[in-house]
């Protein structure tokens, strides 16, 4: 572990418990640049703890005594000053269009997820996390996380409707990256991680080639997608 290079990352109640997709894709960029760090439980009430990046959101990445935040402006940052690392994004062209991945995660994929599995969040966060988690998604979602609950047949429906087109490349192709994994597949991987962590329903089914993609990104980087802590069923 290299103590120069650390990352917050959000944690449940047990400090282990890492499921935050922005953090994980972070976290996949340190290892697909094969860089050591040290990771920090936070909970969402902490900004204190992170006040030093200028703003209340992980992931945020001490590299040195420089603090960066931000998912994307980490890996742009990660690609830019640590090259001798294998590339976050091929090329140019290759980092623009991780940008639209990076963007549409953000604003299609987390959102769809999140109207699935918000519902299980409350019981696996930390106690002084749970009513901040409950007012802040309720005005997100515009609803309690009880109708979300009641809804999940429908939001799981919406999903397989986004997934159309990543089914279709992923049936064609190992990563979306193409060969071998890169920041687009840290970015969608990182949604899927969460539910994985969290122990929510299951998003895909063995049968859909996301399956596939989803069990060789586990593997990927030695596995630490995989033998990451994951909450009892
Ligand atoms: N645009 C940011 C978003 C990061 C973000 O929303 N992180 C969540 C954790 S998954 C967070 O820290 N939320 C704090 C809060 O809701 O107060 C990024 O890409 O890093």
């Amino acid at each position: 572990m290299n103590d120069s290079i650390r990352l917050f990352e959000l944690a449940g109640a047990d400090d282990e418990i890492r499921f935050s997709p922005y953090c994980w894709r972070t976290r996949l960029a340190l290892a697909h640049k094969g860089l050591n760090f040290k990771t920090i439980a936070w909970r969402f009430t902490e900004k204190e703890a992170i006040a030093a990046s200028g703003q209340d959101k992980v992931p945020v990445l001490v590299i040195g005594e420089r603090w960066l935040h931000d998912s994307w402006d980490i890996a742009v940052h990660l690609e830019d000053h640590f090259p001798q690392g294998p590339s976050l994004f091929g090329c140019s062209q290759g980092r623009a269009t991780a940008r639209f991945v990076s963007q549409w995660t953000n604003d299609v994929l987390q959102p769809a997820i999140a109207r699935i599995i918000a519902p299980d969040m409350p019981a696996i966060l930390h106690e002084k996390d749970r009513a901040y988690f409950r007012t802040t998604r309720e005005i997100r979602f515009g609803c309690s996380l009880e109708t979300l609950a009641s809804e999940r047949q429908k939001a799981l429906t919406a999903l397989h409707q986004i997934l159309t087109p990543m089914r279709a490349v992923l049936g064609k192709q190992s990563f979306l990256a193409g060969d071998a994994p890169a920041y687009v597949d840290h970015c969608v991987f990182g949604a899927f991680q969460w539910a994985n962590i969290i122990n929510s329903l299951p998003l895909i089914e063995p049968d859909d080639p996301m399956f596939a993609w989803s069990e060789r990104m586990l593997d990927a980087y030695g596995g630490i997608a995989r033998s990451a802590k994951r909450c009892h069923a």
